[in-house]
């Protein structure tokens, strides 16, 4: 059985939990105190973060590494696409989620208010240069959810929480951010925490 590593709060771990959950299998949470880190993370992962992922003598870590491993172990419904040129493609929007938007979310979360600030306008103006794909289509690869949405969804989710507002230009990504939202095993795999997040 896989073993998750989460934080309660973490968008990285909010991630890996969504895929579990959407492929129905059996697994265990265990939620990490990030205040009070149990000795053996470390070992588990150099960085010391959270998720972590386990299973027998499998150790991963990096969220989008780790959602990767579940989708080719557990292949049902595929969240990758199975054609290597779009296969490519994900992996290059998933790059580009990571330097564009999610590396930006530490100045927020622990940033002096400038650096926040700056951050905020980043994620902010990079979310919506992503609108307009939503006028034309469902998700983020097409009709069909991916493995993109599962990386974007914690973030939309905390837009709120971080602060960051959008433009009426970037209408249809927030109805496409609810359209994830409520998705059963989206809904499932909250934590309290990160239901709070969010009215
Ligand atoms: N790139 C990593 C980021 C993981 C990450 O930043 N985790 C944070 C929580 S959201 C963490 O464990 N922080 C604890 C620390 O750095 O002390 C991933 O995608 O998994």
């Amino acid at each position: 059985m896989m073993t998750l590593y989460s934080g309660t709060t973490c968008p990285f771990s909010q991630r890996c939990r969504i895929v579990l959950f959407e492929k129905g299998m059996d697994f265990q949470i265990i939620d990490v105190d990030l205040q009070n880190k149990p000795e053996d993370l470390a070992v588990m992962n150099p960085y010391n973060q959270v998720p972590v992922l386990v299973e027998r003598d499998l150790i991963l870590h990096e969220s989008n590494i780790i959602n990767e491993y579940i989708d080719e172990r557990f292949p049902h419904p595929q969240l990758m696409p199975a054609d290597p040129v779009m296969r490519a493609r994900a992996r290059l929007f998933l790059y580009r989620f990571e330097q564009e938007l999610f590396a930006h979310i530490a100045d927020i979360v622990k940033g002096n208010q400038k650096a926040a600030d700056k951050a905020r306008t980043i994620i902010r103006d990079n979310l919506t240069q992503l609108a307009p794909i939503f006028s034309k289509q469902k998700h983020m690869l097409g009709d069909e959810f991916s493995m993109l949405d599962v990386a974007i969804a914690p973030l939309l989710w905390r837009l709120d929480f971080y602060g960051i507002e959008l433009p009426k230009q970037a209408a249809p990504l927030l109805k496409y951010a609810e359209r994830i939202f409520s998705r059963p095993a989206y809904i499932e795999a909250m934590t309290p925490s990160e239901k709070a997040m969010r009215k």
